[in-house]
């Protein structure tokens, strides 16, 4: 019987030195160690030796699992390591080459410039409001003075929906819904998506406006002029020179584009101001008496002054870009100039 057990350990150390992988190592387990493994059976015979055998077999057998034991747990360590090793050189880092960097998005440029100005008029007291991109005809045209057969709906040539559904041409109609909900005083701005189907150098089916508007009792032409010179003076410089020219617009009466001397020849006359010195900002006016009969309130009461501008046009003034479009690329070689 000792002799068996002698067999069965140098076998089971012989399967142990072939043995590579864990897998192979449990099997092997199992086979001479388990509930019903090899060694377990020699036990089992254990009483068909003489009792003054019995004890010395039983201590041989102990020692023989306590051997085989621990073989197997020096080489499961032995594997474990190894994979280790082998993980780290797969692994391997080289920690003197130098780091990626990180690429930082930044503002897009028209917001940066629709920060600015609502941040100026801000400092003034008004607040920003935005409304819907997709508006109903009333509220873009009807209410701002433009009936359905008035020319001035050629000055905005318009993106249809549906018959009564239109993209809005301006964000004025977010004043209107405003001033339909709130008593005066009013000082809002409204930034924001219009649409007009237009496409060259200097315009895009979709582009950037914001308009202000203030209504008060005695607001007159002067708080128009005070304001938006203030307004001017903070974008293009303190010693920029204005000028308010007279216009026409629908919703507005008296009207006034704003023109600045031109940022690039400084008056002289070059390509960007075709050669007039000047350079039109923004348009203006004392809000019409029609449009505040629309919205409820009485034009013997209160009056008001509103004004709107293309952001990319400002923006294209204040960084020097010759294309709109450039604007709507995400050419990131162009983005990150600002
Ligand atoms: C209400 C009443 C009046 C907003 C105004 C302009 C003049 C104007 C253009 C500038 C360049 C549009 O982006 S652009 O093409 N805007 O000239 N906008 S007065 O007048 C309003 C607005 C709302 C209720």
């Amino acid at each position: 019987m000792i002799k068996d057990l002698e067999e069965l350990q140098k076998k089971a150390e012989e399967e142990l030195s072939r043995a590579g992988t864990e897998e192979e190592l449990l099997v092997i387990k199992t086979k001479y160690l388990g509930r019903k493994g090899l060694l377990t059976g020699l036990l089992r015979n254990i009483t068909s030796l003489p009792t003054e055998e019995r004890a010395l077999f039983g201590k041989r057998s102990n020692e023989v699992k306590d051997i085989l034991t621990a073989k197997i747990e020096d080489i499961l360590q032995d594997i474990a390591s190894r994979k280790r090793d082998e993980t780290l050189l797969r692994e391997r880092i080289d920690v003197t080459l130098p780091g990626r960097g990180i690429r930082y998005g930044r503002i897009h440029p028209v917001t940066q410039v629709s920060r600015e100005i609502c941040d100026i008029f801000a400092g003034l007291g008004f607040s920003v409001v935005e409304g819907p991109e997709v508006e109903l005809d009333y509220y873009n045209f009807e209410a701002l003075n433009i009936p359905k057969d008035h020319p001035a709906r050629d000055m905005q040539d318009t993106f249809y929906v549906e018959e009564n559904i239109v993209l809005r041409t301006h964000t004025s109609p977010v004043q209107i819904r405003t001033m339909e909900k709130q008593k005066p005083p009013v000082r809002i701005l409204s930034p924001g998506r219009v649409y007009r189907p237009d496409s060259d150098v200097s315009h895009t089916p979709m582009f950037h406006q914001i308009e202000g508007l203030l209504v008060d009792r005695g607001i007159t032409f002067g708080d128009l002029k005070g304001v938006l010179t203030f307004f001017i003076k903070k974008v293009f410089g303190e010693e920029t020179a204005i000028r308010f020219r007279p216009s026409f617009f629908p919703f507005t009466e008296p009207s006034a584009e704003v023109d600045i001397q031109c940022v690039m020849c400084h008056g002289s006359g070059c390509r960007v101001c075709g050669q007039s010195g000047w350079l039109e900002i923004l348009g203006s006016g004392m809000v019409d008496p029609e449009v505040f009969k629309n919205v409820g309130y009485d034009p013997e009461e209160v009056s008001g002054f509103a004004f709107g501008l293309g952001l990319e046009r400002i923006a294209m003034l204040k960084y020097g870009v010759s294309d709109i479009r450039l604007f709507f690329e995400n050419e990131w070689r162009f983005l990150e100039q600002f």
